[in-house]
């Protein structure tokens, strides 16, 4: 059955009121130990988890209703090999200037290494079996990752997008995701920055030109819209 999601902004989505569970997926992005939880990335960086943090019940509520919906739900996690061999070295060198050097040991293991406590998934937003993790090296879920070819495969054209951080992870996500033709929305509430200047400039830039990237929406006026 087609459903629009009406509140939300610049534009009614998706643009051609074409929502249904079988062609629409939540994609929760880094939701991981090392973004939001004590010891990890962001929170090692010297940022407050209470802001990377304050997503986890919205897109806890957005993932009850679309898994009980039907719709697809697919995770990503940021991460390197163990080896580090896909670790650029410029993304090495910065991280270890502002004190929290990615493939070092840390409190919750070596940060952003695959395989290590702080690159878990945090318990609340656990994937259930059967709903794709996409490891990504990088920023983007779609660089050097099979992402796409999944979409494609499950015939997955529309995207809700949540989780962290707005600004860098989830805006590369989505600028990827619209320029491959995927129509996108970003519920605002199921997204944070470690500043939140920078989480709502990332939200106007998506709402420039009618929606230069998608639209812009909430956890309630998703679940509104799909009940
Ligand atoms: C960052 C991310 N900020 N998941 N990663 O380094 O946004």
């Amino acid at each position: 059955m087609t459903k629009t999601l009406s509140d939300c902004e610049p534009y009614a989505w998706p643009y051609d009121g074409d929502l249904r569970s079988d062609n629409t997926a939540l994609v929760i992005i880094d939701m991981q130990i090392d973004f939001c939880g004590k010891g990890g990335y962001v929170d090692q960086m010297g940022y407050d988890i209470a802001q990377t943090r304050a997503c986890i019940e919205p897109i806890s509520a957005v993932l009850r209703a679309m898994r009980g919906a039907g719709y697809h739900v697919i995770h990503t996690r940021e991460g390197h090999r163990p080896d580090l061999s896909d670790l650029p070295a410029n993304k090495r060198w910065r991280s270890r200037q502002i004190g929290a050097g990615i493939g070092d040991a840390g409190p919750c293991g070596r940060v952003l290494v695959r395989g290590e406590p702080g690159w878990e998934i945090i318990p609340e937003l656990a994937p259930l079996p059967g709903e794709p993790i996409i490891d990504k090296p990088g920023k983007g879920s779609f660089y050097a990752t099979d992402f796409e070819m999944v979409l494609r495969l499950a015939g997955i054209r529309n995207l809700v997008l949540t989780g962290i951080t707005t600004d860098v992870c989830v805006h590369t996500t989505m600028r990827e995701a619209n320029d491959r033709g995927f129509e996108c929305v970003l519920l605002a509430d199921c997204c944070a920055a470690t500043d939140l200047g920078n989480h709502k400039a990332a939200l106007h830039m998506v709402k420039m030109q009618h929606g230069v990237f998608g639209a812009v929406s909430t956890a309630r006026a998703l679940i509104a819209a799909i009940s």
